[in-house]
Formats: C-alpha cells, structure tokens, sequence
C-alpha cells in the first residue's frame, strides 16, 4: 500500500540508491543463519520475535565488527576517554537505530521481504528498555547516541535492571502499576561478561593501623555483593564509532547456602541470594521525588563502585599510575545519583593507592563534573547520617573530612559568616542529620552544570547561591539537545523525505542545513507535502487511539498533545481546566463554527503520587463525558493514552499539531519533549520556562504561543501569598469550570472524588495553576485563529523546524566536550 511505502525509512546516501553498496543476499543468509543456529528454529516456524531476534543478531554481528577494529585501533587507548554515570539509561527499542545508523534499513527489509517477513512487525516485536523514567534516562540514551556518531570515545555506566519502569495500565481510568519485564525472552543486543566483576562491600567497620608512623584506614566490609558487566555497543550515526553501554547485574557471591538447604530450610537457602540480587532487581519509579529507601542507596553505590573499580583498572593498565587520571578520564555525573562516587574514588587513591588526602582531591575534582536536573526542593537528594555510617562507614568518615576541609576554605574566604557555612555543609544539620548529595557533588567537581539558560542562572541564584559566591567559575550551561536520528529520521521518515528533497541529503548530517529552509517557508507546495505527511502521521496514531481507547479522532483536527510524566508541576491539570472551558463553550453555542480539535494526552504518576493518579482519573472522566456527548461529535475530543514510553513518543510526536509545555515558570529544567515535537512541526504552546526561552528566541516570537507568569513573577506571587480565590473570583470561565468539576458533571458515579481537589486548589494553589488560567485560555484561542489559517500555520510550523537544528545532543555533546571534558570529538 502508499502508506507502507511511505513509511518507509529515508535513502541515506547522497547517490539516491538505498543503503548503497550492501549485499541483500548475504544480509539473508546472515539472518537465516542466526534464525537457524542461534535462535534454533526454521523460517516455518519462526515466530515474530524469532525474527527479530535473528535479524538483531545479524546486525549486532556487524557492529561487533566495528567495535573490535576499533578497539584494536587508535580508538582502543585514545588520550581521553568520558565515563557517563548514570542510574537511568531510557533507551527503547534499538533496532531502527542500529539499522539507520548503519544504513542497513532498506537493505534489511529487502532481505526479510524475501523471507516473507515484514521489518515493520519485526521492529514492533522489540520489547522497549524502559531502564528510566523520563527526560533525564532518555537525554542518557540521547548522549550516547551523539557521543557515538560525534566520535566521543566513551562507556555509559548503569544499571541492568531486571525490571524497567512499570507498565502502566488504565481500570476504570485509574492508573495501575504491572511490572515491566523486558528481559523475559533475552535481550540481544546484549553481551554478558560473567568474568568481568567487581567486589563491593556494605557495612562493616573501618580498621585503623599504623603504616609507618602514618594512619592508614582499612574498610572490613561486612557483606560482599558481585557486580558483574553486561555490554551493549552503541553504534553512532554511519556507523563511524562503537562505544559501550556498560550496565551492572548484582551477583550473590554464594549462590545458595548450604547448610540451610541441608536442614530442609529450602527458602532460607535461598534468603541471602535473593536479598544481594535485588540490587538491580527493579528501576526505582521516582522521577524527582527521591523516596530515601536502603536499597536505592545500595544500587547507587553499587553502580557507581563497579564503574570506578573498572575504569580505574583500565587506567592503570593503559597509563600504569593515577596520578595521570585527570588527563585520560572524564566522569559526568548525571545528577547526584552517583555522586557517591565522590566520596569512592577517595578512597581509591587514598586508602588503597596511598596518595595523600591534597593530592588525591585534586585529582578527584579534575576528574569530576556534574550535572544537576531540577531545583525542586523536594528532588535535592540526601541520606540519614545514620543510614550511610551503617551502610558505608569508611565514606562517612571521609565525608566529615571533604566538609570539614570545605568548611575551613569557606571561612578563610569569607571569616565569620555561620549562615554561609551552615548553607554550604555538606551535613543538614536539624531534623535528623542528612548528607546532602548537590553539596557533594557540587564541591567534588571541577564544572557543574544545568540543562538550560534559565535553569542555570536560577541554579545560580538558588540552591546554588552561596557554592557559586565561593566557586564563581565552576557553573556553566549546557541546554540538554535530542539526537535528531532517533527523533526526526527514524519517527518520521516521511517528513524526512520531504525535507531531504527541499535542503538536501547533507542534512542528516548537518541539522543546521534545516534553516534552508527559511525562505521556503511559504512555499505552497512544501507547505502541502509537509501537511500531506503530518496527516498521515495522525492517521496512524488515530488508529492507535481506536484501539487503545475505543473513540475515532479526526486526523483533520488539530492534534493537541501534553506527553510526560505526570507531576502537579507541568500542570496537565491547567490543560484539562481549559478542555472543559472549551467544551462548556462549545455546549452552550454548539452553531458557532469551531475548529475541531482533539486533546492527547499521556504520562505515568509515580506509583504512591496520589494527586497525579487523581489528574489522570480526571482525565479520563472528562474524556468519557465529552465523547459521548453528541452536542460536541467531531468537534472535541479527548484521549489518555496508557503507557506511555519512548515506543508511543515515536509514533505520537510526528502526529503533534501542537505542543504543550505549560510548567509553572522555574520549575521545569529544561524539557526535551518541546524539543521533539517542535523539531517535527508542532507549535509550542508555553510558558517561560526550561529550553522553551530558548526555543522561543530561535523560532521567533511569531512563532510561539507564550504565556502567563514568568519564573521572577511566581516567585514575587508566592512571596506576597498568592490568593487563588480571588483570581477565581475574576474569572467567570475558570469559576464555570471548577464548579462543574467540583459539582460531580464528570464523576457522576462518585459526586465528591473531585471535592478535595478543587477545594485544594482554591486553598493552596502551589503551582499557580488558577494564575495562569486566564492567560493560557486566551493563549488557546490565538493558537486557533492560526490553525484557521493553514497557510500562516504551515508556515510557522516550518519556521519551527527550520530553526531547531541548534537543539541537537550532537551540539550539546560538542560544548561538553570541550567546555568541561577537555576531549576532541574525531568529527564535529
Ligand atoms: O531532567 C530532564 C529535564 O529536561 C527535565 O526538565 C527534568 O525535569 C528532568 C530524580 C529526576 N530532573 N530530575 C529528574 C529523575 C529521576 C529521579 O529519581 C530526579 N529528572 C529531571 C533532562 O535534563
């Protein structure tokens, strides 16, 4: 059919032939050959999942190709080498990335084709690493991915977590939590390497001897867990580079015990094992609500133990003494997840290398940097005092030691000012004492930086305020990026298509080769292919959203999409307030001639976050009403989409006619969603918050719909105390609205579920949901004078893409590179 030619993924070689130069015939036997020995079936009886686990295997045979030539080469000792440590790694399916990085798309569905099989169901039968839970994993997979195709010779370092995050499904429109499990029939791309493990210890005691007249401390752990490497090549953009993904798998040094076994205590043989190994059980399901439990202590330490311990190793085997590890190795700490490793790389060099305390420092702070994601107060991480001189006693004890040697600095620089050292200590006194990790992190690294303009200079004035007075130069900016392989050419090819016809194939190289398109932005004919190919994108997701949620969406509304974790701050609430405005609207003047619109949203709520399960209930029972209601047929409709995960985003971002990104000015870092979707053509609607500035000044402010309060004026409102009852009092729209919810129009089968909500609203309205209402409803009706106009809204939508070739990670990776990692990407 069309549909299925279109879909298919781009040329992408610059003579006009498909994966040119690749053998069809040989890629067939290659598959065949792993169907028939490594997966053990015959083409008769080979499932779908038995095909695409040959066919990755297949391409996974000519990465490792790659990988060892490399490994082999210059590339295999290069000066410097980055580690990203990070606790989440949300990378999705990966098949269409090897195959598009490699150029073998077409010749793989050529190959298949000729089996009878369809690459398009083989890509679906890849089951989606969920191994985090939002943009800060999925902006590590993007990194990865452009540190690959910029030539950043590099290793992530993760977790291997047997389970991702969970799957969300809907009862009665509330969310349920099942658990994930994307290992069950294997993982392909993986190798194990059961010999490469590392010992990491918990509890225990420190020993203090006598070395020579010096003290020397030696931790006597009381329990051994085994971290052992599972490998994933990541292979970057025309398969120049393969670098690693290292994830680490807990491992009981004994697997059973058995003298209990021999008593016939057949579970408490087991106890032990089962206990260590829930390490890397499970992927902790918060996203910026640290929840303070033991093990995800224990996870942190173990990843980030196993990830020293390692590169330390290859360290010294490549350069034979530490000293030099500033020079060879770079460690990015993605937020203060592993900023234990702070404390673990001390004492490395000190207590197991013998360096002295100064100069181990220096080398650690050399070595570090750290990226923080979020001022939230609530998501600044910290651990009891208690717990960690329980669980790691030899890093308490250093910790006192790297305060009380900031703490001395501090007062030299500025003598007698308690509040400034009470503010920069590492320990939270009061309440329990706590080790603030942003503190640790902050002080063992050479350069910390946020994800976007805003956030920086927020990070500077904020949290940060007293650290940056002390250490002026170590903040800097890095406004996050989205590779562009992944989120244009693989999700949308046929947009692709279209814009490699108008600027040229080189932009699959070169994003900024989009802002050719400028001048071509009023250009009927581009205007009509580019809404041909968005139509047909929304036809698709139509069909997903009949089957998931059993109501037909007219793929000629205008789709209007909020996708993202579910957090009272990105106030998915405001975008329902403003559904049931419109559809109050619409009832009351059914005649006038309204634009039909379809309102899409989805997201997971942390399993124990009680008033984000209740907006997605909400939601849902305001979608119920508005599509069964005939008043409104064709013209408004409204869908939660369960599940959300990287699978959906591809195939609901190309669909996007508008983008929501409306967080309370200064709470959302960044966003990398607006990102997405304004590169695929989506208009922002959104406050002044995160990379959404900066989106702003790239497209223009004609091309934008920016709204309500900015970060300085929620922090004044809040300041004064902010009074939501009067500005619902001066909304007759907003009022209308509260009522019918609170009244029980949408919760008919439970009058009072929305009663606390609303009331909580009118209360406390943290979020400056009712502040901004008025604001983002007239922002709506902007948005549709525009969407009448297909002309004017094409063009703008162009001008969007046009201008987001900044936004690649390819870019971010660059400033990384030589702004805080001292490496030189072979390319870019
Ligand atoms: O990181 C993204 C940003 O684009 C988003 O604005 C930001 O909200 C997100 C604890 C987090 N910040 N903090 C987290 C995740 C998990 C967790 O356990 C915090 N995620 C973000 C990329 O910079």
């Amino acid at each position: 059919t069309t549909a299925d030619v279109a879909r298919r993924p781009v040329r992408e070689t610059a003579d006009g032939t498909p994966d040119a130069g690749v053998d069809v015939t040989k890629l067939r036997k290659e598959i065949l050959a792993e169907l028939t020995y490594s997966v053990g079936r015959s083409p008769e009886t080979a499932s779908v999942r038995d095909w695409f686990v040959a066919t990755a295997l297949a391409v996974r045979d000519r990465i490792v190709d790659r990988w060892v030539i490399e490994h082999d080469s210059e590339h295999a000792r290069p000066k410097k080498r980055v580690y990203y440590l990070s606790l989440e790694f949300l990378i999705g399916r990966m098949l269409f990335d090897a195959l598009h990085n490699l150029g073998l798309t077409e010749a793989t569905r050529e190959a298949l084709a000729g089996l009878g099989v369809d690459l398009d169901q083989v890509r679906g039968a890849e089951p989606d690493a969920a191994l985090g839970n939002g943009g800060l994993g999925r902006l590590a997979a993007c990194f990865m991915d452009s540190m690959a195709s910029i030539g950043v010779p590099a290793f992530g370092y993760g977790i291997r977590y047997d389970h991702g995050l969970f799957r969300q499904g809907m009862r009665d429109g509330w969310q349920q939590e099942y658990p994930e499990d994307w290992l069950s029939f294997g993982n392909p791309w993986e190798f194990a390497h059961p010999e490469v493990d590392y010992p990491i210890g918990f509890g225990g005691y420190v020993e203090q001897v006598n070395d020579g007249g010096k003290p020397k401390h030696i931790w006597r752990p009381a329990e051994k867990v085994e971290a052992v490497a599972f490998d994933m090549p990541v292979v970057g953009w025309r398969g120049r580079h393969v670098n690693t993904l290292r994830l680490w798998s807990a491992r009981a040094p004994d697997p059973i015990s058995l003298d209990a076994f021999n008593r016939g205590d057949y579970v408490g043989a087991l106890a032990d094992r089962v206990r260590i190994e829930s390490i890397s059980k499970v992927l902790y399901p918060s996203d910026e609500t640290p929840n303070g439990q033991e093990l995800r202590l224990r996870q942190e330490f173990m990843f980030a133990s196993a990830s020293l311990q390692d590169l330390v190793r290859r360290h010294i085997e490549d350069y034979g003494d530490l000293r030099t590890l500033p020079d060879h190795v770079a460690i990015q700490l993605n937020d203060t997840h592993p900023s234990i490793a702070v404390p673990e790389l001390m004492r490395i060099l000190v207590d197991l290398h013998d360096l002295p305390w100064a100069e181990a420092w220096q080398i650690t702070v050399a070595t570090f940097s750290y990226t923080n994601h979020t001022l939230l107060p609530e998501a600044l991480e910290s651990w009891p005092v208690s717990l960690m001189e329980r669980l790691l006693p030899r890093h308490m004890q250093i910790i006192y030691l790297i305060n009380a040697l900031e703490l001395e600095g501090a007062r030299g620089k500025r003598p007698g000012d308690d509040a400034l050292l009470a503010s920069i200590s590492l320990i939270e006194e009061g309440g329990g004492r706590r080790v603030r990790m942003g503190v640790l992190a902050f002080v063992g690294s050479h350069k910390v930086n946020g994800v976007s303009a805003l956030h920086t200079e927020l990070m500077k004035q904020t949290v940060f305020r007293d650290l940056h007075g002390l250490h002026p130069h170590r903040i800097t900016n890095k406004t996050n990026g989205i590779t562009f392989r992944r989120w244009l050419a693989q999700c949308n090819p046929r947009m692709t298509q279209i814009l490699i016809d108008a600027v040229g194939v080189e932009v699959l190289d070169d994003p900024s080769r989009l802002e050719r398109l400028i001048p071509m932005a009023r250009d009927s004919a581009l205007q009509e292919a580019l809404y041909a190919a968005k139509r047909e994108n929304k036809m698709e997701l139509a069909r997903i959203v009949a089957d998931r949620n059993d109501v037909w969406v007219d793929p000629d509304a205008l789709f209007d999409v909020q996708i993202k974790r579910i957090h009272e701050y990105k106030r998915q609430l405001l975008n329902i307030l403003e559904t049931v405005a419109i559809y109050n609207a619409m009832r009351a003047q059914p005649m006038r001639a309204w634009m039909p619109r379809v309102k899409i949203f989805a997201g997971k709520a942390a399993a124990s976050y009680r008033q984000a399960k209740l907006i997605i209930k909400l939601a849902n029972d305001v979608a119920k009403v508005v599509n069964s209601d005939p008043t409104v047929r064709g013209l408004l409709k409204v869908a939660f989409l369960p599940n959300y995960n990287v699978s959906l985003a591809e195939v609901i971002i190309p669909a996007a006619d508008l983008s929501e990104q409306i967080s309370t000015a200064g709470m959302e870092a960044s966003g990398t969603g607006n990102m997405k979707l304004a590169l695929n053509g989506a208009l922002t609607i959104g406050t002044l918050d995160g990379a959404n500035v900066e989106i702003k000044e790239h497209v223009g402010d004609d091309h934008i719909f920016i709204f309500g309060l900015t970060a300085q004026e929620v922090e004044a409102r809040k300041r004064k105390g902010f009074d939501a009852r009067a500005a619902v009092d001066a909304s007759p729209t907003l009022k209308q609205v509260l009522d019918a919810i609170r009244d029980g129009v949408f919760s008919p089968d439970d009058p009072g579920r929305y009663r606390e909500l609303v009331d909580g609203l009118l209360d406390h309205d943290n979020f400056l949901v009712t502040a901004d209402f008025d604001a983002y409803f007239a922002a709506q009706r902007r948005v549709y004078k525009l969407w009448r106009d297909r002309a004017a809204w094409m063009n703008s939508s162009i001008i969007n893409t046009a201008n987001m070739g900044w936004f690649s990670s390819d870019r971010t990776i660059g400033e990384y590179a030589s702004e805080i990692w001292d490496v030189k990407p072979t390319l870019g």
